[in-house]
């Protein structure tokens, strides 16, 4: 193109200008016909200035050239594009491309002794040691592989414990290319103080030396944390205190109010050594936030490292609790918006001596070490127990606790040794009694968990080894004795169901005595309806009748929202503005494609409870509205890391079509259930409260599910659908647009845990024999909604949980139990 506009200039010059010799310039350069075309430019711009103004005019003229101008904007948008590419280098590129990489870390200096001045980090003594170890730390780190990464340690506390010497307390900071962010790792960089300490040991002492420091290699740790955590926490932050309880006995006040702009806080505690500090908190008025914006997070060191942290308390306190540390030093973050305050105290205590002769008559209770303050990591109890005559054992009766023979699983709640069997306690919704079939056992518990957990207390008792329950009694494995006359009675009596197991399936007789499951359910068994006569009069209430507001109980199960009054009070009718879809049929539906797992097309406000959750941006699991503030889903959905962080989750509501809900909301709290197992997947619940109620506007798009009462039941003339936008088989790779459903069937408790074995009565299986219509992975969380026959509403029975694979025949999904959660539900959300 270029080449063909000179031609063209030249033409037209050519009829100014002094003829040329063509070959002559064909040989030159481009340059060189240019110099020759401003030439002749310049000599028509000399005749021309005879007629034109001169000076400024000149110049103006000269630029406002077209193919001037083009060149003079082209330089100009080239510099400017230059400049700013260098800016952004300089202050966006180059600064995001590196980053800080703080750590806090700990390690005991052997042989060296604790002088008082060391707590004063402005004193002489402090400044002097201080420097010293601060040296060490970097020349370990300057002459190590990540020497042109290492920025600077500081020394921020010196502190004794029982062991002797100094026990240091310090920050690292490194500035790492965000590429190798992965690559310094907290075990990589406590590895390099280690392998140094490691080279020096002898002898099986665990005390090294560090270039001349003697540090016990045992002591180290070194933890990541946040740059915030650095910041507030090194010596200009105006919220660092320091305090000391050196007498046992003496209770130090702590009185902690956040005014105007909050607070983000840090109180050292510390006592005298070998004594430990036990932390009460009387009062903690804070947001409940999910430790977003209000927490207390206590740390067993006098840093905030995550691998010491004691307990976080994301709630508001009422009542009283308290937290023990495993050694002389706790560290207490207060992260507080407006207006919250703390009360509270600590003191110093000294460390249980916990081993007791018990004699088991009379009886009596044994408690956990420090009852009633919280178990710390660390503790051991031993109890000796005796019975009066050989032919007694002992029974432990536990509240919520029960002890399980250890698996491979590990013991994170307490580890037991009972007569050098070895068991492990796990945290439950009910009681139970565990039996010890020996009049003179040793019970030995030992803490075996990360962080603080719940106290416990047993009353203890003995029973007859040969006869545990008493006549007309059956033991169920959960060590509870109950009537047999309550054995195969449909209720969980013995709280797993063993009273429900082996059951044949109930018969009823219409005669005289009925079997409890067929009464008042709403379903005519009997040829001349007996069972369901005079279902609403007042009973004694059972976990299978239904409640009133007013505390009756009525026989009739099902007596929520079925648009019959029931209740004297009509209390079974209020709040009854669920579970009603109103789907807009556009043509396309049930007899739509296959998706899910054998599933079909929803239409438009067929499921309005649906709630897609997104975590990070993309499809994660399921929910359902239960209120205008509130969402149920499957606790394992929030179970790891950054899962239980609200902020990174978006609840899509009133949505058919991926990408096309009515309404995105933001989640200010995931409330997963106290007992939730992460192995068994017991106790699979979990709450989310939204930051905001979504606009009333959008119902019935958006409705809420109704909740079912635990007299609920299930027959199989109910329909129970699944519904979700999870996987439509175990292999696909792509996940449905639009919202799935199927048809599945309950199937009876024994034949699931014929089975899966496991399956817990909080637990329900569904689905069709043949596998072809099950959830699947992304349904998770989601309903499993139940409708009675000829009734007009929807009940939340099933919370999608977990399975062995999807669609396998005679592989049933599993769900979450709702009905065994209401008041845990109501709890919560009311
Ligand atoms: C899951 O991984 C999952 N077939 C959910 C449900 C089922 C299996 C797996 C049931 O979320």
């Amino acid at each position: 193109m270029g080449t063909k506009q000179e031609e063209t200039e030249q033409t037209s010059e050519d009829k100014d200008a002094p003829q040329q010799d063509s070959a002559s310039v064909a040989d030159v350069s481009v340059e060189v016909a240019t110099v020759d075309h401003t030439l002749r430019m310049l000599r028509r711009m000399y005749r021309k200035s005879r007629r034109k103004p001169k000076g400024l005019k000149r110049l103006l003229a000269y630029v406002l050239n077209i193919p001037h101008i083009t060149v003079i904007v082209t330089a100009v948008v080239f510099v400017l594009v230059v400049i700013i590419w260098s800016l952004l280098w300089v202050f966006i590129i180059r600064r995001e491309s590196y980053s800080g990489a703080y750590f806090a870390g700990m390690f005991r200096v052997a042989n060296v002794e604790f002088l008082p001045e060391y707590r004063q980090a402005e004193s002489h003594e402090f400044v002097s040691i201080a420097t010293k170890i601060q040296h060490v730390v970097s020349s370990v780190y300057k002459t190590s592989s990540v020497a042109r990464l290492y920025k600077q340690a500081v020394i921020s506390d010196l502190s004794n414990n029982d062991q002797g010497g100094v026990l240091v307390h310090f920050w690292m900071v490194f500035v790492i290319p965000r590429v190798k962010s992965a690559v310094m790792s907290e075990e990589f960089v406590g590895a390099i103080l280690k392998n140094s300490v490691l080279t020096s040991l002898q002898n099986r002492s665990s005390v090294g030396y560090l270039l001349g420091l003697p540090v016990d290699i045992d002591s180290i740790l070194i933890n990541v944390v946040q740059r915030s955590d650095y910041t507030s926490n090194t010596e200009d932050s105006q919220c660092v205190d320091k305090l000391y309880a050196n007498l046992p006995g003496v209770s130090v006040p702590l009185n902690v109010f956040s005014s105007w702009g909050g607070v983000s806080c840090h109180v050292k505690l510390t006592s005298a050594p070998g004594s430990l500090i036990r932390l009460v908190v009387s009062s903690f008025l804070i947001e409940p936030t999910d430790c977003v914006d209000d927490a207390l997070v206590v740390y067993d060191a006098l840093l905030p490292m995550r691998g010491r942290i004691l307990h976080s308390l994301c709630e508001p306190v009422s009542s009283s609790i308290s937290i023990v540390s495993t050694s002389n030093v706790m560290l207490l973050s207060f992260r507080m918006s407006d207006n919250k305050s703390f009360k509270g105290y600590f003191e110093a205590i000294a460390e249980e001596k916990c081993v007791s002769e018990v004699e088991t008559q009379p009886e009596g209770q044994i408690y956990s070490p420090f009852y009633p303050s919280m178990l710390p990591p660390e503790c051991a109890c031993t109890w000796k127990f005796k019975t009066p005559n050989p032919g007694l054992g002992v029974a432990l009766h536990f509240q919520n606790y029960v002890l399980k023979p250890k698996d491979m699983k590990g013991c994170n709640n307490g580890w037991w040794r009972v007569n050098e069997v070895i068991f492990c306690g796990i945290y439950v919704g009910y009681h139970t009694v565990f039996r010890i079939a020996h009049h003179s056992p040793a019970v030995e518990f030992r803490c075996s968990s990360p962080n603080s957990v719940q106290p416990f207390q047993a009353s203890y008792s003995s029973y007859n080894i040969s006869h545990p329950c008493p006549e007309s009694y059956f033991l169920c494995t959960t060590g509870l004795c109950v009537e047999r006359s309550r054995l195969c009675d449909g209720l969980d009596d013995c709280q797993d169901e063993s009273d429900e197991m082996l059951c044949s399936r109930p018969t009823m007789n219409c005669g005289s005595s009925s079997h409890p499951l067929f009464v008042c359910n709403g379903e005519v068994d009997c040829s001349h309806g007996e069972d369901e006569i005079n279902c609403t009069q007042e009973t004694t209430c059972s976990e299978i009748r239904y409640q009133c507001r007013s505390g009756s109980c009525i026989l009739k199960k099902n007596a929520k929202c079925d648009d019959v009054p029931d209740c004297k009070d009509h209390s079974d009718e209020a709040d009854c503005d669920c579970g009603h879809p109103t789907p807009v049929n556009k043509g396309g539906s049930s007899t739509g494609l296959h998706r899910i797992v054998g599933g079909v097309n929803s239409v438009e406000g067929e499921w309005p409870w649906q709630v897609s959750l997104h975590f990070d941006g993309s499809l994660y699991c399921g929910a359902s509205v239960l209120s205008s503030n509130w969402l149920i889903s499957a606790a394992h959905c929030f179970s790891k890391d950054r899962l239980s962080d609200p902020r990174y989750w978006r609840a899509h509501l009133g949505m058919l079509m991926q990408g096309s809900a009515k309404h995105v909301a933001e989640i200010q709290r995931i409330v997963v259930h106290e007992y939730y197992n992460a192995y068994t997947f017991d106790y699979d619940i979990a709450l989310l409260h939204l930051k905001k109620a979504w606009p009333a506007s959008l119902s019935p798009l958006v409705q809420p599910v109704c909740l079912p009462p635990s007299s609920h039941t299930i027959t199989d003339s109910h329909r129970c659908i699944v519904t979700g936008w999870g996987y439509r088989s175990e292999d696909d790779k792509v996940l449905p647009t639009v919202l799935q459903k199927a048809q599945v069937s309950i199937t009876s408790q024994t034949e699931c845990q014929r089975i899966y074995g496991l399956i817990s009565p909080r637990m329900l299986c569904a689905g069709v024999p043949s596998g072809e219509r099950d959830a699947c992975r992304g349904d998770s969380g989601g309903p499993l909604s139940c409708q009675a026959p000829g009734g007009s509403r929807w009940f939340l029975i099933g919370i999608v949980s977990w399975g062995s694979g999807c669609g396998r025949p005679n592989l049933p999904g599993v769900y979450t139990r709702v009905t065994k959660f209401t008041s845990w539900i109501y709890s919560h959300i009311s």
